[in-house]
């Protein structure tokens, strides 16, 4: 599984993010090689408000808690895709990754790779997620046009927790 720039992922606690800029490279040495975003203007660093990254934690973390949550992964924009039916929750419970961050006007794409699963919003989600029904190899796009945070978890698995998180910023 990639994790694209995950470690470029920063709080947005006014000075933490100047400081994280400066310091927050230890580590994330892989990153030099991919020279895509060199005429970005330096967007690339996605800010996450810290009310929506608490918001996400909350909702992951509370039981039954997806246990292959590990912080929320920066997947930029345009198109990005979520697993569906990935490792975790004791089976092919998960969604990979399970908590993302993306530009308003991304297209997430959840692609099934195992398993019957859906993708629903959860009470209180920002965006009205709703695949349908439980089904096997099927795929769901939806484009965030707004700031916001989505939270949704698949109805038969629900209860081992099988979650996800997307939030939209800007
Ligand atoms: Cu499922």
């Amino acid at each position: 599984m990639k994790r694209p720039g995950r470690r470029r992922v920063l709080a947005a606690t006014g000075a933490a993010l100047a400081a994280g800029l400066a310091g927050c490279s230890g580590g994330d040495g892989g990153d030099g090689g991919d020279g895509t975003d060199g005429g970005d203007g330096g967007s690339s660093d996605i800010e996450i408000p810290a009310e929506a990254e608490s918001r996400v934690e909350d909702y992951l973390t509370a039981d039954p808690a997806a246990d292959n949550y590990d912080g929320i992964t920066a997947m930029g924009s345009g198109s990005v895709t979520v697993d569906v039916g990935a490792r975790g929750n004791g089976g092919n419970f998960a969604y990979a990754p399970v908590a993302i961050v993306v530009e308003s006007g991304t297209t997430v794409e959840w692609d099934w790779v195992a398993g019957n699963h859906n993708v629903l919003a959860a009470e209180g989600s920002d965006f009205d997620l709703d695949s349908g029904s439980a089904r096997r190899d099927d795929s769901y796009e939806f484009t965030f046009d707004s700031a916001g945070v989505g939270t949704y978890y698949c109805t038969p698995h629900q209860s081992v927790g099988m979650k996800g998180a997307v939030v939209v910023v800007g």
